[in-house]
């Protein structure tokens, strides 16, 4: 069975990763405006570099959940693509092999001049400097904020993988933000079934195969997906 599982930041909350909206989310601390847009990078990027080393330094202590670890484990009988709009690689460190980051990476570093990517798997440099790049340039946290282009291969490898699947499993996200949202809506147009796993209704609840409501570390590791048999 070939199975997409999209995923936003309700997958993680269960391994004590905060998401962006609702209550003590992220974004009730911080304006994205703020520290999720290149104007803010250009404006003022110690303090974006702060709210992302102060994630890193909250991920350096988080493990997958429940939820992760079951999607993984379909690996062995199923065909499975993830594609996630979280940054933080708890996918990865699961077991998933093939995961598509729609919105980057927050261990990776880019610079912003030549566009030279690297690992950076550290909260935070000793001094707290900006990290620079040898050509120069400042490097910037190799995520996608908003008013940027998604990755064009990635969304272009995850769309294909929906429009191939048996099932799609879109867990943990508000489904608010574009371009994402169009993957679970491309799933619907083409009639492949949908099962929403959120304790929350989303813009999507109603035309979806299935809701169910509840979190992902408890519904996942109890679904089979081989007896999905349609909505009930
Ligand atoms: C649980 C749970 C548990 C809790 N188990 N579930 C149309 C109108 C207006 C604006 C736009 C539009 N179309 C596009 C835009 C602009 C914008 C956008 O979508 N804005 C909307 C908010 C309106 N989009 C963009 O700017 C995108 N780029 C773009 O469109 O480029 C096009 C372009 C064209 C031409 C020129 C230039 C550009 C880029 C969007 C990038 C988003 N980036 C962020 C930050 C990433 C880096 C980082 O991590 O810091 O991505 S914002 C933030 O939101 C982050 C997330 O990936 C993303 C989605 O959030 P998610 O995952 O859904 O989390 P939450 O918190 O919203 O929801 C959590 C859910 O989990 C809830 O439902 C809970 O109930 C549930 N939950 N516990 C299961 N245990
Ligand atoms: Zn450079």
């Amino acid at each position: 069975m070939k199975i997409v599982v999209l995923s936003g930041a309700g997958m993680s909350a269960e391994s004590g990763v905060p998401t962006f909206r609702g209550t003590d989310a992220l974004w009730n601390g911080h304006r994205p405006e703020d520290v999720a847009t290149p104007e803010a990078f250009r404006r003022d990027p110690s303090n974006v570099w702060e709210f992302y080393r102060a994630r890193r330094r909250n991920l350096l202590d988080v493990r997958p959940n429940a939820g992760h670890l079951a999607v993984a484990g379909w690996q062995d009988r199923h065909d499975v693509v993830v594609a996630t709009q979280n940054v933080d690689g708890l996918h990865q460190v699961a077991g998933s092999r093939t995961v598509h980051e729609l919105h980057g990476s927050i261990w990776i570093a880019r610079c912003n001049r030549c566009g030279r990517e690297r690992e950076d798997r550290v909260a935070a440099p000793a001094d707290d400097a900006l990290p620079t790049c040898p050509c120069g340039g400042v490097e910037r946290p190799g995520v996608v904020w908003f008013g940027e282009v998604l990755p064009e291969e990635t969304v272009r490898a995850a769309e294909q993988a929906v429009i191939a699947a048996d099932l799609v499993l879109l867990v943990g996200s508000s489904n608010l933000v574009y371009p994402a949202a169009s993957l679970p809506l491309l799933a619907i147009s083409r009639r492949i079934p949908v099962v929403e796993v959120n304790p929350e209704e989303t813009p999507f609840s109603g035309r979806v195969s299935r809701h169910m409501r509840a979190a992902a570390g408890e519904a996942l590791p109890r679904f089979e997906p081989e007896s999905w048999n349609g909505p009930n």
